[in-house]
């Protein structure tokens, strides 16, 4: 019998008790009638969660967790959850780093381009530069190791990328400058080719919560504004409006992008850790 996960869709903090399902091996259902507002205000539903939040978990034997990390972790196996008592440590170190650190930054900037929260300059300058601290952080981490703990996947991937995933399909892809070489390596390496088969992939996962369409399919809720803010050197005003209108492909995460044959990683400093991402590519 397989576990419910009560979420709407693209809901990136379930997404990363799905995909830890889906590299597990365990059965989730996601029931198609959860309503973000109703249903999670039904008198059933805080009895079984008083938070009234979601994701939330509820076991076939009628048992129930919220909190995403939590039921990630549950849904998991010892591959992503760490096998050694130090292991544990680190994912969790990453856990909350991800939860404490990227996500507030990523919140501020992205929830006014969402029209969530009113823009406030000095808030979202101030979390631009957080971010591009965490992601130098991340970086930095990865420039000696494959994974941010061990090498394997880990949750620890999983939860810091959900939490970054919105950040960058929203605003990130208008700023190359911090458009991270991490992310790149990430999201590839969430496409291992060592999962299981029947397995689904990070990147089908995307897919069918609706994230993975080509770029030119998409709708960026945020203009890429700094080619809007450019004074004009185009002696046709049309065609650079359409120009701004349609996202530079190169400004976009590796998972919006069609499909090129130009290798991604030729940027990249050669080195052993680096020629095992570029093998799990396919
Ligand atoms: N820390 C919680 C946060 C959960 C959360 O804030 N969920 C939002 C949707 S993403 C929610 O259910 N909001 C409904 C509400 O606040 O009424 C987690 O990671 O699961």
């Amino acid at each position: 019998m397989a576990c419910t996960l009560y979420t709407y869709p693209n809901n990136f903090r379930a997404q990363k008790a799905l995909i830890a399902a889906q590299y597990s091996g365990t059965a989730v259902n996601v029931p198609e009638d959860f309503s973000l507002g109703e249903t999670n205000k039904t008198a059933e539903f805080l009895k079984k969660f008083p938070n009234g939040k979601v994701p939330a978990l509820e076991t076939p034997d009628k048992k129930y967790l919220s909190e995403s990390n939590a039921i990630a972790f549950y849904v998991g196996n010892d591959e992503l959850n760490g096998k050694t008592q130090f292991e544990k440590a680190q994912i969790l170190m990453w856990i909350n780093f991800a939860e404490s650190e990227v996500l507030p930054p990523s919140c501020t900037w992205v929830f006014p381009c969402l029209g969530l929260v009113q823009f406030n300059k000095q808030s979202t300058e101030k979390s631009k530069e957080d971010v591009k601290r965490i992601l130098q952080i991340l970086n930095d981490h990865l420039l000696h190791s494959t994974y941010l703990v061990g090498e394997r996947i880990t949750q620890a991937d999983i939860s810091v990328v959900c939490n970054l995933l919105s950040l960058y399909q929203l605003e990130m892809c208008t700023n190359p400058d911090i458009a991270s070489v991490y992310f790149l390596k990430l999201v590839i390496y969430l496409e291992p080719t060592e999962i299981p088969k029947n397995q689904k992939k990070f990147g089908e996962v995307q897919k069918e919560l609706g994230q993975g369409k080509p770029a030119k399919e998409r709708k960026l809720p945020c203009p890429p504004k700094d080619n809007k803010r450019k004074k004009s050197r185009n002696p046709n005003p049309k065609k650079e409006e359409a120009a701004a209108e349609e996202p530079d492909e190169t400004e976009l995460p590796p998972w919006l992008r069609e499909p090129k044959s130009k290798d991604p990683f030729e940027k990249f400093p050669k080195g052993k850790k680096y020629t095992l991402v570029k093998n799990t590519q396919n």
